[in-house]
């Protein structure tokens, strides 16, 4: 036995770097897929978390909530609808998806139940009399709804009986000089509401205590800086998106770091100098990577945000029809982040297919990886080597190495040590390790896969590669790594 182990020997050798097959969708501009007119008016769209339902929120007040079936993207299928006068100008849903709560400017904040698709139900209203509701937001817990009112400031809401919700709290004082609300969201413990202004940029308020919210951080815009509409904070509460007026060159997109809400610091900014549109709406990539937003005059522009200090433009959808420019006011995402849906006001839900935006250079290496390492989309090279380790450029990207470091490539660190034979390589999060098993190195040997030591690596950390049915021979092993093909969830 001992004999045996001796004469185990390792292959130190990078192979089998593949290229990933299902996984990497190939570079392409946005294409549409369809433009649905059936849905009528649309102002604002939110999907549900298992995306086969989309909500609408109209402008008619014949279908100022409206809602799809959109399991096939190609094809949507209206599901029912309600009228409810000046009430369809935002919308979102509550955490278990029984209800939507829609707003516009007179008609207050509607409560609608959806657990019939077919027939959306009216469950009650708040509206104080001279409502001009801008946005709102609903809590992670779904008693609580925070609305940005341009009469009141911000309206606390508790909505636990929806026949009768009630105002609990309010804040105007951060908004009187003219500070016009405009957009709002909530951080992940529902203690901390983040507002958009359409003067001042971004306002932080504690709503810890419902009935009483306080301002705790703010962050005035730089001159240059268009009014702001909306906001949209990441899923860790430490960046603040923000989007609004891009006219006359001025800077529309803004990432403000509120990791201490109380300092709030702008990190990078973006102008949008193609069609200096006036954005209103915006939701983010689940890798938070990519920002998708929406307005007036703009369609919808996508940029790269793993950059925080420098915002990219990546690719946009832009149509004029009528001689009309895109009138966009709302931006959804379907799960599997391909499809986008945009509601434009004159021609319905367009429905968009972003697939290929992920590298839209189309060169195998994806716009995340570019900006990190090269801090633009375009010049690295994939067949390059930057740092001149004999590794190409897509190859570090496949392995997760770093294409600027000699002494980062991928390699097998050593033997495995313990019980059984195998082999150990430096691992990084997102790729899959394999080991191959020889018993000679000759021409025409043939490498066998190792069915126990496949490994998917979720951080970055020294992966082990156990050969659990090794031969009593001596034995050569080489080491491998691709992408992970199971799509992120
Ligand atoms: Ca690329
Ligand atoms: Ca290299
Ligand atoms: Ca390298």
């Amino acid at each position: 036995m001992r004999h045996n182990i001796h004469r185990r020997r390792l292959l130190f050798s990078l192979c089998c770097l593949t290229v990933c097959g299902a996984h990497f969708v190939r570079g392409a501009p946005p294409a549409l897929i369809t433009r649905y007119t059936d849905a009528v008016q649309p102002a604002g769209v939110r999907r549900g978390a298992a995306g086969q339902h989309v909500h609408v929120a109209g402008w008619s007040g014949y279908d100022s909530y409206q809602a799809f079936d959109v399991t096939n993207a190609a094809s949507p299928r209206r599901t029912g609808s309600l009228a409810i006068p000046y009430s369809g100008e935002s919308i979102e849903i509550s955490p278990d998806e029984s209800r939507v709560y829609t707003a516009g400017f007179f008609g207050g904040v509607q409560i609608i139940c959806i657990t019939n698709p077919a027939a959306p139900e009216k469950l009650g209203v708040y509206n104080n009399g001279n409502s001009r509701v801008r946005d709102f937001v609903v809590s992670h817990d779904g008693a609580t709804v925070f609305v940005l009112d341009e009469s009141f400031g911000v309206e606390v809401l508790q909505v636990t009986d929806p026949a009768a919700p009630v105002r609990i709290g309010r804040y105007d004082e951060a908004f009187t000089n003219g500070a016009v609300v405009a957009g709002t969201d909530l951080s992940s413990d529902d203690a901390t509401l983040f507002v958009a202004a359409a003067e001042g940029g971004l306002k932080i308020l504690s709503v810890t205590n419902r009935s009483e919210p306080r301002l705790i951080g703010q962050y005035d815009l730089p001159a240059g800086s268009g009014p702001m509409r909306d906001v949209f904070v990441s899923a860790n509460d430490s960046l603040a998106f923000l989007v609004g007026d891009g006219s006359s060159g001025l800077a529309a997109f803004h990432i403000v770091d509120v990791a201490d809400p109380r300092f709030p610091t702008l990190l990078g900014s973006y102008t949008d100098s193609r069609r200096h549109g006036n954005f209103v709406d915006l939701t983010l990539s689940r890798d938070e990577q990519t920002v998708f937003i929406v307005g007036h005059n703009a369609g919808l522009q996508i940029l790269n945000v793993t950059r925080p200090d420098r915002p990219t433009y990546i690719a946009e959808f832009y149509e004029v029809i009528n001689s009309t420019t895109p009138q966009t006011t709302g931006v959804c995402l379907l799960p599997d982040e391909n499809t986008a849906l945009l509601a434009e006001n004159a021609n319905g839900l367009i429905v968009v297919d972003v697939s290929g935006v992920a590298d839209i250079d189309n060169d195998g290496l994806p716009n995340a990886w570019e900006m990190l390492y090269y801090t633009n989309l375009t010049s690295a090279a994939s067949g390059g080597d930057s740092d001149g380790d004999g590794q190409s450029n897509r190859r570090e990207y496949v392995a997760g190495t770093d294409p600027w470091n000699r002494q980062s490539f991928f390699r097998l660190e050593g033997p495995a040590g313990g019980p059984w034979p195998g082999a150990r390589v430096k691992a990084y999060p997102g790729r899959v390790y394999g080991l191959w098993r020889a018993d000679e190195l000759a021409p025409e040997t043939v490498w066998q896969a190792v069915s126990s030591a496949v490994v998917i690596a979720a951080t970055e950390e020294v992966l082990t590669l156990i050969d659990t049915n090794a031969s009593a021979a001596g034995v050569f092993y080489k080491a491998g790594v691709d992408l992970d093909n199971q799509p992120d969830s």
